[in-house]
């Protein structure tokens, strides 16, 4: 479906099997009404549609390694923060991995809980936007959950939090690097990293904990499985000053599914080389590197990488 003001967009960079022109403010109400009658009519059995997202779902569950060499999981931090946080906290997040992760492995229930700047990809929104939330909804818990990188973009508001009392909490999932594109540099540019490396890791520069702290910030951190539920329970256990965690996670988590650049969304990636089999598709070795498997294939091979 493609709905658009000007009639000229409509199919010009894909055919629309539903044009439809006019004004979008309208074109949501009247499309939610249609919906609406739709449910009530009783016409609408929806019953194929979720057996095949259930399909979709026990075929390729989210999972995901611990990092081989031994440092502390992003995804296994992301997790427990949305278990102890729970389903009434508000969560911002930067652009990266960490916002990947963090769409996926927390558990959103309530409409307005999950801010990110989306497909705008605005490295730097999470302390702002949670700063906003904060001051909207100040009985509100609002977590930051941001990226080494993004981070350094906007945290200087952290004294804007401590002087106006704004009290944000921040989960710095410190992976070291520019996670996201040292991710693309992996896969397709044969490992050559480059200008992603941040020193966050290798020389602790910026020190996230002191630097909060300077700001007028309670300043944590965690290193490793067994400290991540505690400094948690910490953070949510102070209300009157802005809290950051710096997460020291492992460098070489991957975000998955994923689409390359160049590629459409029937080429996506369920894992490393790994491709889901559409309908109409020949099994074949694909591009490159990623080969077509069956979802039978895929269930052989999918052992390792649940959580
Ligand atoms: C202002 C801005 N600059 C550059 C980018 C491109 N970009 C997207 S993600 C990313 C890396 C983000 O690194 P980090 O905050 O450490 O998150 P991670 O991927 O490591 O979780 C970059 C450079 C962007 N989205 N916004
Ligand atoms: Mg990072």
């Amino acid at each position: 479906m493609h709905a658009d003001i000007d009639p000229a967009e409509i199919s010009k960079n894909r055919r629309a099997d539903v044009p439809i022109v006019g004004d979008a403010k309208e074109v949501i109400v009247d499309l939610t009404e249609a919906v609406r009658a739709e449910r009530a009519s009783g016409h609408a059995n929806l019953t194929p549609w979720w057996a095949r997202l259930d399909g979709l779902r026990e075929t390729y569950p989210l999972g995901y390694d611990w990092p081989a060499d031994g440092s502390l999981s992003p995804e296994y931090v992301i997790e427990r923060l949305g278990k102890i946080a729970g389903p009434d906290a508000v969560y911002a997040a930067g652009v990266g991995q960490h916002q990947m992760w963090a769409a996926q492995f927390i558990s959103y229930e309530q409409p307005r809980s999950w801010l990110n700047s989306g497909g705008l990809g605005t490295m730097g929104f999470a302390v702002p936007a949670a700063m906003g939330a904060k001051m909207a909804r100040p009985d509100a818990v609002v977590w930051a959950i941001d990226g080494d990188g993004c981070f350094q973009m906007t945290n200087q508001e952290l004294a804007t939090c401590a002087i106006e009392g704004i009290p944000i909490k921040v989960a710095i999932i410190n992976n070291g690097n520019l996670g996201m594109v040292r991710q693309w540099q992996n896969l397709f540019y044969s490992e050559r990293y480059s200008n992603t490396d941040l020193g966050t890791h290798k020389h602790r520069i910026p020190d996230f904990k002191l630097l909060s702290e300077a700001m007028g910030c309670v300043g944590l951190r965690a290193e490793s499985r067994e400290e991540v539920d505690r400094v948690i329970q910490q953070a949510m256990e102070i209300d009157d000053r802005p809290v950051v965690i710096d997460f020291v996670v492992g460098a070489d988590a991957q975000v998955w599914p994923m689409v390359a650049a160049g590629t459409g969304n029937d080429q996506i990636m369920a894992a490393r080389n790994i491709r889901p089999l559409f309908d109409g598709d020949e099994l074949v070795t694909d591009t490159g590197t990623v080969a077509a498997v069956t979802a039978e294939a895929l269930n052989d091979s999918a052992g390792g990488t649940s959580a």
